[in-house]
């Protein structure tokens, strides 16, 4: 990646507004986390602004008070996207802040390249590991908490380093990492074993609602969003349990919705031979990685499942 362009950018351009997709992942938060200290690290005025709140899991990370809903009252010269396939996925309007430039870094394939400057690397395995790499490239040192936001962005959009995007390119970024001070088991403790006894209420409601289609080849589970109030958990509760869609053996697609009695939301998640990103992206506003993707279907329940799994249902047989 050739990164003059951004350095140029950062160097003759004095407040930056940094932002991320709805519903936040650690991705999200890791990249927007570095970034932040990056831009502060150089005398600039930068701040966070996000559509949905901080989970409370990635809390712990230095400086995550600072990823606030606060949205701009006044002008930034810059607006810098992370994470994000599109401009739509921020769930917010960015002419609010009044931006001459918009940087993109991402990582997503389906990157509209909405940004006056794009950094898209599909090749990287997070946002995390796209800034990584800036930092690396530009001989900028990194302070252990900064690579504690790194790792924590790339662990995310690994599962764990499960996911197929787990590389030795990923797992050497992280050994830097760690090398830097990153406590790895730490990291994960307080990411995946930190739920709160609502949110794993919540959970064991999810897991309820499994159920097989088309011969065992996809798995589904449910959350209508009436269940948050019910049990007291939060919408950030549910996060990573579409993960548990793909977890049966001969599953090929596993299927996670979340719906109102208006429209249904559907994360998809595949073991490889189906691509759900190409899937997601046939529904309109849909998109995403070929592992992992998601959609909107604006029908209840009932319909959207009935129509997902029809299309489904096509994809085994061209198998
Ligand atoms: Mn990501």
């Amino acid at each position: 990646m050739i990164w003059t362009p951004l350095n140029s950018a950062i160097e003759s351009n004095s407040s930056f507004l940094l932002s991320s997709h709805q519903s936040l992942d650690g991705d999200c938060v890791g990249s927007q986390l570095a970034f932040l200290w990056y831009l502060k690290s150089r005398g600039k005025k930068a701040v966070c602004c996000c559509a949905d709140p901080l989970p409370q899991k990635f809390a712990f990370l230095k400086d995550s008070e600072f990823i606030t809903q606060n949205k701009p009252q006044e002008t930034f010269d810059v607006l810098v996207i992370l994470d994000c396939s599109n401009i739509q996925r921020l769930g917010w309007d960015v002419r609010e802040a009044g931006a001459k430039t918009i940087i993109n870094i991402d990582h997503h394939r389906d990157n509209t390249n909405f940004g006056d400057l794009n950094f898209v690397d599909p090749k990287a395995a997070a946002v995390g590991e796209v800034i990584f790499s800036f930092f690396k490239e530009c001989k900028i040192e990194i302070p252990p908490h900064v690579a504690e936001s790194l790792y924590t962005a790339v662990m995310t959009d690994t599962g764990g380093f499960r996911f197929s995007n787990t590389s030795s390119r990923v797992l050497s970024v992280c050994a830097e990492l760690a090398d830097m001070g990153v406590n790895c088991a730490d990291t994960y403790e307080k990411v995946y074993s930190s739920h709160s006894r609502e949110g794993l209420a919540l959970q064991s409601r999810i897991w309820s609602t499994l159920s097989f289609h088309l011969n065992g080849k996809i798995c589904s589970m449910d959350m209508p969003m009436s269940v948050l109030d019910e049990v007291g958990a939060k919408y950030s509760d549910s996060e990573g349990m579409a993960d548990n869609t793909v977890t049966a053996a001969g599953v090929e697609v596993g299927v996670m919705t979340k719906h109102t009695p208006e429209e249904t939301h559907f994360s998809l998640r595949s073991k490889g031979n189906i691509d759900v990103g190409k899937l997601a992206k046939t529904i309109s506003g849909g998109g995403g990685h070929s592992c992992a993707a998601g959609c909107t279907i604006k029908q209840p329940y009932r319909e959207a499942m009935e129509y997902m799994l029809s299309i489904l249902e096509k994809e085994l047989t061209n198998l």
